[in-house]
């Protein structure tokens, strides 16, 4: 119901009560007692009927259908720095990955101009920063349990960022809230993030 028909409904049942007959009675509403009703009855804002609320569903639909990312096997790991991979350019590979606390992952650099670097706002409290040099293979191993947000730092703009789950997400939170403000440095690329984090 919206506000115009609200107000007309109380004009209506006022109308009605008028037409009762006795209208000067001691249960009549006076106009000004008529009006502070009206104004308590209107609705705020907008109003969703529950019928409408269908149209929401296909969304939280699209949400559930993203696949997420199985346990990786084994307690080393292996992730690509790619000019060109699978899901599109300048890329980790896989992105996102779940392991176990205290495997180690190791960065490749299979093509040229890439490095891996932990971001400070997208680790655990407790966890040790790296930042592997260009082009060169860096193996870090994680002893503490979360998820991790790293980067290529000549490729950041572009969204060249890989996520790594250990163990449990415990500040899955945190990173999803550091990600949105993050998320403006991109210049390509700018829901990879959003989608990776959707993977865990
Ligand atoms: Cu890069």
């Amino acid at each position: 119901m919206n506000r115009f028909t609200s107000i007309l409904a109380v004009s209506m049942s006022s109308v009605l009560m008028i037409g009762c007959g006795s209208g000067e009675g001691p249960d009549a509403l006076t106009e000004n007692q008529q009006n502070l009703v009206a104004q308590r009855i209107a609705p705020v804002g907008s109003v969703t009927k529950a019928s409408e609320l269908g149209s929401v569903a296909p969304v939280a639909a699209m949400a559930t259908a993203v696949a997420k990312v199985a346990l990786s096997e084994g307690s080393e790991h292996t992730v690509q720095m790619l000019n060109s991979g699978d899901g599109g350019n300048m890329i980790f590979e896989p992105a996102v990955i779940k392991v176990s606390k205290g495997d180690t992952i190791h960065f490749k650099a299979v093509d040229m101009s890439h490095n891996s670097a932990s971001i400070d706002a997208f680790m655990p409290s407790g966890a040790s920063a790296w930042a592997g040099a260009m082009n060169q293979d860096i193996s870090v191993t994680l002893d503490v349990e979360g998820v991790y947000v790293y980067q290529c730092d000549p490729h950041a703009m572009m969204a060249m960022i890989g996520v790594v789950q250990v163990g449990e997400a415990v500040n899955i939170e945190e990173v999803r809230g550091a990600a949105d403000q993050y998320k403006s440095n991109f210049m390509m690329n700018a829901d990879r993030l959003t989608s990776y984090l959707a993977q865990l």
